[in-house]
């Protein structure tokens, strides 16, 4: 009995501790779509596990020395509100989680374009495990490799693709995952609500180089953002003058 009390509490003490837990903080409107949800789902969650584990140790316990058991009587009363109960339940599972699942913040958006004015950035995966990050409307000529700047508090549009085989974007923290799909475009939004860096994975199993497929995600203030953006536009265009140049000079050398 002693030790039967002792993995009681103990079970009860862990729930307890697992309750008290403070979740990670989102850091965008996407990642806190989805711990929304997961909180939801373990508010509903744990009463009935409590209930039906308190139900099942509390039977092994009483019952453990009936070597003359009786088979259940039929009880329809019981059955149905079982029934019903998980009925609803599921529903409740069913809509909230379709809910967070079909935001535009979490999947992707079906024949939405994206505002004029807005950040957007076409992601590619290519075939060499480099992601691409090339901005659009104002930032038009801004191209990253394995890391891309994002402004905080500012709703952005992530336009991801592939070059030629799939490959999946994921940014843990932020709450974005999309698949890369060679001639489809899937977009996506989220608005990053915490300055830092956040690593990104690839998440589809692409071929020898898939587990270096690693980029970093820059949240930074709407200013540094700005500041950012204008030097790699700067550095953008003396790359194409210098391009010129090179060719220039590679040609004088040569000679
Ligand atoms: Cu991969």
């Amino acid at each position: 009995m002693k030790r039967a009390r002792i993995a009681l509490i103990t079970v009860w003490t862990g729930t307890l501790l697992l309750m008290l837990a403070q979740p990670v903080s989102a850091a965008s409107t996407s990642a806190e779509l989805i711990y929304d949800l997961n909180e939801r789902l373990l508010i509903v969650a744990l009463p009935i596990t409590l209930l039906v584990e308190g139900i099942l140790i509390y039977a092994v316990l009483k019952f453990r020395n009936n070597d003359d058991p009786k088979p259940t009587e039929e009880n329809r009363r019981l059955e149905i509100t079982w029934t019903i109960a998980t009925a609803i339940v599921l529903l409740f599972v069913g809509f909230a989680a379709f809910e967070v699942m079909a935001d535009p913040q979490v999947s992707s958006m079906a024949d939405e374009e994206p505002p004029d004015d807005a950040v957007v950035i076409e992601v590619e995966g290519d075939d060499a495990w480099q992601w691409h990050f090339r901005y659009q409307n104002e930032y038009e000529g801004v191209e990253m490799t394995n890391e891309m700047y994002l402004p905080e508090d500012e709703e952005v549009y992530l336009q991801v693709t592939a070059e030629n085989w799939l490959h999946m974007v994921h940014i843990p923290d932020l709450g974005v995952k999309q698949q890369a799909q060679p001639g489809v475009v899937h977009t996506v939004s989220t608005t990053p609500t915490e300055t830092g860096s956040y690593q990104g994975y690839c998440t589809e199993y692409c071929g020898a180089g898939h587990s270096g497929m690693l980029f970093e995600t820059h949240v930074v203030t709407g200013e540094e953002f700005e500041e950012t953006m204008d030097e790699e536009l700067a550095e953008a265009e003396e790359d194409d003058d210098t391009g010129e140049e090179d060719d220039d000079t590679g040609g004088e050398d040569t000679e």
